[in-house]
């Protein structure tokens, strides 16, 4: 009773490599805190993203997969047939899977930062697919990402849909884009979804569902760092908030603190005063237009979009 009422007597151990534990210490002790969304994905947090794929609220799942349904054949005659397919942030690899029957491709390299949900996913999909050669890749990509040379060097075609480019700012985004056309081939090329301005109230409602999966989804990134870093968050103390800002084009996500208290980890702490958040994810919300002028500015040729009806969402396909 005496250690779990004071789990602050028990010995912190950090999980996760130095600088990883640095790198979230210093954001959660910058006046602002502040966490990567990268640390959402833990194998529950992806678990946990695929249940929102499937919330009624969660359009851009659905709208997209919409997209590739209706418009699937003129897409793969932009992108051809026999590539080298590279799925960034590919999760559970449903979505490229989906266009296996249209694009054929030669090799299919998923590459995910949640490594077992990946190799998981993975030696499923290679049962189903047997003729295509599959290279599972744990990877961050939120810095510098050198391909292996087990990555065939022709036709790299950079699959990167559901709007996961929205996680980066703006000028993040254009670095990010530079660092994927350095990787593609001259022959190569980019399949990108982009998720699309639209009535606030639709966005709100698509990031804080009703049944709370998206609450559970943030929430969760709580476990994850008591596990990485060596923290003692008591997630009952925190609530999920989630709202589109305007004036930045962008859905945040923030755990706010229900009460004033300490989180310790192992070599450090940080006071919260009540109502006090963690910022724990942008999810930026473009123009047709303002995105296509973003892949321009990384040096890729617009080759396409599709939208839906309602302009919802749209899929570009640029040249490198
Ligand atoms: C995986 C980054 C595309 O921003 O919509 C879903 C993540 N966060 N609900 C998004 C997310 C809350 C998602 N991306």
């Amino acid at each position: 009773l005496h250690a779990l009422r004071f789990p602050s007597a028990t010995a912190r151990i950090a999980h996760g490599d130095a600088a990883t534990v640095a790198g979230i210490a210093a954001g959660l002790l910058a006046p602002a805190a502040a966490t990567s969304p990268k640390y959402l994905y833990d194998s529950l947090g992806s678990r946990l993203f695929e249940a929102i794929c499937e919330l009624p609220e969660y359009y851009p799942t659905r709208t997209e997969a919409g997209i590739f349904a209706r418009h699937g054949a003129d897409i793969a005659r932009r992108v051809g047939t026999g590539s080298t397919l590279i799925d960034l942030g590919a999760g559970n690899c449903a979505k490229a899977a989906s266009l296996f029957p249209l694009l054929e491709p030669m090799q299919y390299v998923p590459i995910d930062i949640s490594r077992e949900f990946l190799n998981e996913a993975v030696s499923r999909l290679q049962q189903r697919f047997p003729r295509i050669a599959m290279t599972a890749l744990a990877l961050d990509l939120s810095g510098p990402f050198m391909l292996p040379d087990t990555v065939a060097p022709r036709r790299r075609v950079f699959f990167y849909p559901g709007s996961s480019i929205g996680n980066f700012a703006p000028h993040e985004a254009i670095r990010f884009l530079r660092r994927v056309r350095d990787n593609a081939s001259a022959d190569g090329g980019l399949l990108i979804g982009v998720d699309l301005i639209k009535d606030a109230a639709v966005l709100d409602a698509a990031y804080d569902d009703a049944i709370g999966v998206t609450a559970a989804f943030n929430l969760n990134m709580l476990r994850h760092l008591n596990h990485l870093i060596g923290a003692d968050f008591d997630v009952r103390q925190w609530q999920h908030v989630a709202f589109f800002n305007e004036g930045e084009s962008r859905v945040e996500m923030h755990l706010e603190a229900r009460t004033a208290l300490t989180v310790r980890w192992a070599g450090g702490e940080r006071r919260f005063a009540r109502g006090e958040r963690i910022h724990t994810e942008d999810s930026y919300k473009y123009t047709r237009e303002g995105f296509a002028d973003l892949l321009a500015q990384a040096g890729f040729e617009a080759d396409g979009t599709w939208t839906d009806g309602a302009g919802w969402f749209a899929v570009m396909h640029a040249r490198a």
